[in-house]
Parts: structure tokens; sequence; C-alpha cells
């Protein structure tokens, strides 16, 4: 049976790509490992069914036979544990391409959602547009660090791995800010990511499901 995702009936993103199912979405269709999804509202979200895939009320979850996940980078080690083309076959290699996946998570993500709270949760706060380019600052110093990683690579260590993947999910975030924009090589580096036709696919299946339409499987 195909596992199942469960996705936001309606994406506060408006079919951005940018809520935490995309990933998922995109690990599935990269090892070519066809999905279904269950469609939640954030009401729903919150209810004990839902609650007893997701203690914290939330997407995404991935379901597979008896396996209940939720995490998102969870979800993505998992997809790329069990299936080949997301880690390297040598023992080294794979654990470099998950410290990049928990590098995305845990040093590259938490200024940038600090920056989207800092706007979306505080923007009329009187202290809020001082604050703001210190945020921004803090992202910028980390943006700066992983551009010079990457130098004129096309990804963060060899091939294209689960690694690079949650590094490009976690930085479509901030592509529409102009922070990216001094650092070219990380621009090209998520336009490269965006090109391959598995995320093409994954973001393609999430607007339907935004536009009310079916799922284009
Ligand atoms: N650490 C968890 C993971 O990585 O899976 C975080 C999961 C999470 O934050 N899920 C969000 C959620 O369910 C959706 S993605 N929120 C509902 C709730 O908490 O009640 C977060 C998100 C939403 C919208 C945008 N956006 O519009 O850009 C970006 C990210």
């Amino acid at each position: 049976m195909a596992p199942i995702l469960s996705v936001f009936e309606s994406s506060p993103d408006r079919g951005r790509g940018l809520a935490r199912d995309m990933a998922a979405r995109w690990a599935l269709e990269e090892v070519g490992q066809p999905y279904d999804v269950r469609l939640v509202s954030f009401a729903a979200m919150k209810e004990p069914a839902h609650l007893a895939r997701h203690p914290f009320g939330q997407i995404p979850t991935y379901e597979e036979g008896d396996l209940v996940l939720f995490e998102s980078g969870a979800i993505v080690l998992h997809i790329a544990q069990s299936h080949g083309g997301l880690l390297p076959d040598d023992a080294s290699g794979r654990s470099r391409a998950i410290a990049w996946l928990f590098a995305a998570l845990s040093t590259m993500e938490p200024p940038i959602l600090e920056l989207q709270n800092a706007k979306l949760l505080e923007g009329d706060r009187t202290w809020s547009q001082a604050r703001l380019p210190l945020v921004e600052d803090r992202i910028r110093v980390r943006l700066g660090q992983l551009s010079t990683r990457l130098g004129e690579a096309d990804w963060l260590d060899g091939g294209f791995s689960a690694g690079d993947l949650m590094m490009v999910a976690v930085l479509r975030r901030v592509k529409g800010s102009g922070l990216l924009d001094p650092l070219a090589n990380l621009l090209a580096y998520v336009e490269r990511a965006e090109a391959r036709p598995a995320f093409k696919r994954a973001f393609d299946a999430q607007l339907a499901v935004f536009m009310g339409q079916a799922p284009p499987r």
C-alpha cells in the first residue's frame, strides 16, 4: 500500500510549496515512491484522530503500514534510508549527507523561522521594525557561511542528497526576501534543485491541492 502523507487542506502559503509537506513529497518523488495524501484542516489537526498521528497537531505526518511518523526531517530521512537515490552508498558519505539534513533544520532554519515570526506574529509591536535588521543579519551570517562552503559545487557534498533536498526546502523560504540575491552561487543552487523533475512533480501536486484540483495521480 502506498504511504500516506497528511497535508494542509488549504495551505496558508497559497500553493507556493513552502509548507513542510513539500520536502516529504519531493523526497517521495525523487525515489519514485507513489503516495496518497490525507487533507487536514487546521481544526482537524487538533482533533484526537490527528493528534494520535502527530503529538503537536501539525502537518506533515507519514503513514506506512504500522509506522506513523511526524517531523519532516524524520520523514525525509526515513524515505532516504528505505530507498536508493537520496543518500550515498558509502557510510561516511551517508553520515555527511545526514549532517547536512540536520544542518538545514537546526542551523539554517531557526533564524529564518525567527524572521517569519517577527514579520507575521510581531509586526504590530512598537519594537518590531527596530528588531528586523538584527534578525536578518543573523540569517545573512548563516547564508554567507553556507555560500562559502558550497563554493562552485553543484551540491553540498558530492551528488544531490537528502541533505540538499532539505537545505533547499529551507532556503526557498527566504528566496523572495532578497537575502539570497547577493549570493549568486546559493541562488543558483536553489534554482538547480527546483529544476529537478521530482521537485516539479511535488510542487505541482501540492499546488493542485491548493487549487482544489484532483492531485496529478
Ligand atoms: N518541526 C516540524 C516539522 O518539520 O515537521 C514543524 C511542523 C510545522 O511547523 N507544521 C506546520 C503546521 O502544521 C505547517 S508547515 N502548522 C499548523 C499548526 O501548528 O497549527 C509551516 C508553514 C506554514 C506556512 C508557511 N508559509 O505560508 O510560508 C510556511 C511554513
